[in-house]
């Protein structure tokens, strides 16, 4: 056991927090009964919480901290700016020298034709800002009845009225309204689950073909654009078959609809290059970025804009805006982040050192009774839970029953591992070393086999009929 830092003993805590503290995505009542895990403070890939546990955060946060935790050169830079300039705002024709300085860097790492950055608070707020943005557009070019955007179900996108509407995620849209009008959503390639007999190449292009019919049954005249995260995460680390996203590429090309990609996870190294976008080939008009735009170290977002797109909507006044776009105590951190990946070789890493050792690793639990397929891409993988790997068989307990098992044995053997429904997913933070990956896969098998037998006891190995 490590030292605990100083602080009220756990029970306190949890009951103050039960008392007080609504927790996002939770049954709060639940939570109150069972007390939350508390963590007290971080460094490199491993968190420590108040009863003195090490745990190896193999979700980098919430997808986020690709740098790891404890860079001081972070809190440091944090430091001087709240000396220097701790805000101001970016209206009323006034800029500072940190929104400045991250712009530029950003619209160089990003692909030749985006050299524009519109900045928010978070991935929601990006997204809401792009919602408005693409119908700005359209109807700023004498078109205001482009105002259809394409979606699709299982997609995330965000939380808020309008980023909850882009995404496909039905609990969201079953409270409080949502969507908005004029979004729609096709289906996912999700060929493990939804595949049927199908080829993956076969499925992947019938998914994208969806969205031409789409079109097609809208009218070009009415679709504004179609958004996607390159690789769906929070709907599973869905990586799609290779056949989907050229196809997406042509039709978006074909009816002029501008693509949004979603780069709020797959940004910043995640898959091995700046942007998920490279990775799959996708040439997106606008890029959501955040989480790992500072590594999480501060809340900041935004949209990059392409020069086209941008071009129309410096035109006039786009009467949009938040009073933390550009913050420059998270613009300073964000550009320091930035020069770390960059100054560290942080995607060399990814792609020659950690990438390779965590696909062997993952690919390597395949093997075990409950995996089916194992996917991954960089440093994003995900595995499908079955009873039958040969008809991908679904459990015949609910949905999530395998995976909330599985999760909870992660957990108890100290790594943070998330299921989502019956997939395993992680995301660890990409500085995460070989030695720390062999660890990774230690305790994920160990979690694996704990969760088998209790399956087993249980009778849950049982497929659906
Ligand atoms: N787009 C994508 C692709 C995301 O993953 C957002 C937008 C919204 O970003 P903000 O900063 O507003 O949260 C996200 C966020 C999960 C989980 O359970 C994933 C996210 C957020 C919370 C939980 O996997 N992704």
């Amino acid at each position: 056991m490590s030292a605990i830092t100083n602080h009220l003993p756990t029970a306190e805590l949890q009951a103050l927090d039960a008392a007080h503290h609504m927790h996002p995505f939770t049954t709060n009542d639940d939570l109150a009964a069972k007390g939350a895990r508390i963590i007290t403070r971080a460094n490199g890939v491993y968190l420590h919480d108040s009863e003195g546990n090490e745990i190896l955060d193999g979700m980098a946060g919430l997808w986020c901290v690709n740098i790891g935790y404890g860079r001081e050169e972070l809190a440091d830079v944090a430091a001087r700016q709240m000396k220097e300039l701790p805000y101001y705002n970016t209206f009323f024709m006034t800029t500072h020298v940190p929104a400045i300085a991250l712009a530029k860097e950003i619209a160089s790492l990003a692909p030749d034709h985006l050299n524009q950055v519109f900045f928010a608070g978070s991935g929601s707020e990006a997204n809401d800002t792009n919602l408005r943005m693409v119908r700005t557009y359209w109807a700023m070019k004498g078109k205001p009845t482009k105002s259809i955007i394409i979606s699709r179900k299982n997609a995330y996108h965000g939380s808020s009225v309008g980023s909850g509407s882009l995404g496909g995620m039905t609990p969201m849209h079953e409270q409080g309204g949502l969507p908005i009008p004029d979004i729609m959503h096709i289906n996912q390639p999700h060929w493990w689950a939804e595949g049927g007999d199908a080829t993956p190449e076969d499925f992947g292009l019938a998914c994208a073909q969806e969205l031409e019919a789409a079109i097609l049954q809208m009218g070009e005249d009415r679709v504004a654009a179609f958004i996607a995260e390159p690789i769906q995460g929070a709907g599973g680390v869905i990586i799609p078959p290779n056949t989907y996203w050229p196809e997406i590429q042509r039709i978006c090309d074909k009816y002029e609809i501008l693509l949004i990609a979603d780069e709020v996870i797959c940004g910043f190294g995640r898959t091995g290059n700046w942007f998920g976008s490279e990775t799959l080939g996708i040439r997106p008009d606008i890029m959501t970025i955040a989480k790992g735009l500072s590594s999480g170290y501060q809340p900041i977002g935004g949209s990059i804009v392409s020069d086209e797109v941008a071009a129309v909507i410096n035109s006039g006044e786009f009467n949009h805006g938040y009073t933390y776009s550009g913050h420059p105590v998270a613009a300073a951190v964000a550009l320091e982040n930035l020069r770390i990946l960059q100054d560290e070789n942080v995607l060399d890493h990814v792609r020659n050192v950690a990438g390779p050792a965590l696909a062997e690793m993952w690919n390597g639990l395949g093997g075990h009774p409950l995996v089916g397929e194992t996917k991954i891409i960089g440093m994003m993988a995900s595995l499908a839970l079955t009873p039958n790997k040969e008809t991908r068989a679904k459990f015949a307990a609910d949905a999530g029953t395998a995976g909330f098992m599985c999760r909870e044995r992660s957990f108890a053997n100290n790594l943070i591992m998330r299921h989502v429904y019956d997939r395993l997913v992680i995301s660890p933070p990409l500085v995460i070393t070989p030695e720390e990956i062999t660890l990774l896969g230690q305790r994920a098998r160990t979690a694996l086999d704990e969760a088998y037998v209790q399956m087993k006891d249980l009778g849950l190995l049982k497929a659906a009929s």
